[in-house]
């Protein structure tokens, strides 16, 4: 999944990519990367960041999210990044066909618009809300209360009319959560997609826990995100969530050759 934030603020991409023409550009170009889904966002989530009202959002992201559907072909699906309903109801009609929701769909008007809709849903696990989040989480044993949680969510999408196989589950690395907290997620990737019983959905590309290990540095923090996609991968996520797709494809490519010849070798 390619990242394609629609935010003057973003952390990650410097707002550079603010401009509807921009964004549609660098969208395109992820999907030529070998991007199989586009997830538009015009708020920022990243912790401390203000909130954007509904208007704002919606001028940020319809556009893109109208000439991006007009543009990709079947095999590329468009995701809307969104908590509100609001602004999924419109992604939804100009040709989304995702909900990726950071609040897991606290919302329930958010679930049922996905459910009226017939589209997928992204439930991501953050323990308390973006401007607060990192500032003491607290989990007794981090593992089993993220995928009791997505497990909860997952149940209450299904009770919405949601189909179970439209239905990805986030762990939400960097969403109220210390690095500790991040490092045992990421490790224990299995166990989390049993206990939600859907495939899991993997966001690590350019975070804060990877500024902490390699800088700033944008090429360093790419590196940095290659090493958490084939962690991701092996571990048994179905799809990570990053702003450089071309390299996250080679590798999950190269990972999969590797992988195939040593079981047929074996
Ligand atoms: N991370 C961000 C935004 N949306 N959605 C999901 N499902 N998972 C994530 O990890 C996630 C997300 C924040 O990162 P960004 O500002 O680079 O998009």
């Amino acid at each position: 999944m390619g990242i394609v934030n629609v935010t003057p603020d973003s952390f990650s991409d410097g707002g550079r990519f603010f401009a509807t023409d921009a964004a549609v550009g660098h969208a395109l170009e992820l999907a030529a990367a070998g991007a199989v889904a586009l997830d538009v966002g015009g708020e920022s989530t990243r912790p401390g960041a203000d909130p954007v009202d509904v208007a704002e959002d919606l001028r940020r992201i319809v556009p893109v999210i109208g000439e991006l559907a007009a543009a990709v072909g079947a095999g590329v699906a468009i995701s809307v990044d969104t908590t509100k309903p609001e602004v999924a109801r419109a992604a939804l009609a100009a040709g989304a066909t995702i909900v990726n929701d950071v609040t897991g769909g606290r919302d329930p008007e958010l679930l049922a618009t996905v459910a009226d809709h017939d589209a997928g849903v992204v439930l991501m696990h953050m323990q308390g809300e973006p401007r607060t989040m990192q500032l003491a989480p607290h989990y007794d044993d981090v593992v089993v209360e993220v995928g009791d949680y997505l497990a909860a969510r997952v149940d209450a999408a299904v009770v919405a009319g949601i189909a179970r196989d439209a239905i990805v589950a986030d762990p939400g690395i960097g969403f109220g959560k210390t690095a500790h907290h991040n490092r045992v997620l990421l490790a224990h990737l299995g166990e989390l997609a049993e206990r939600a019983g859907v495939p899991l959905l993997v966001g690590v590309s350019r975070k804060r826990m990877l500024v902490d290990i390699v800088g700033e540095d944008l090429d360093a923090r790419d590196d940095a995100t290659l090493a958490t996609t084939v962690l991701a991968f092996v571990q048994g996520a179905a799809i990570v969530r990053v702003h450089d797709v071309s390299r996250s494809v080679a590798a999950a490519a190269w990972l999969d050759t590797i992988a195939t010849n040593g079981k047929e070798a074996a």
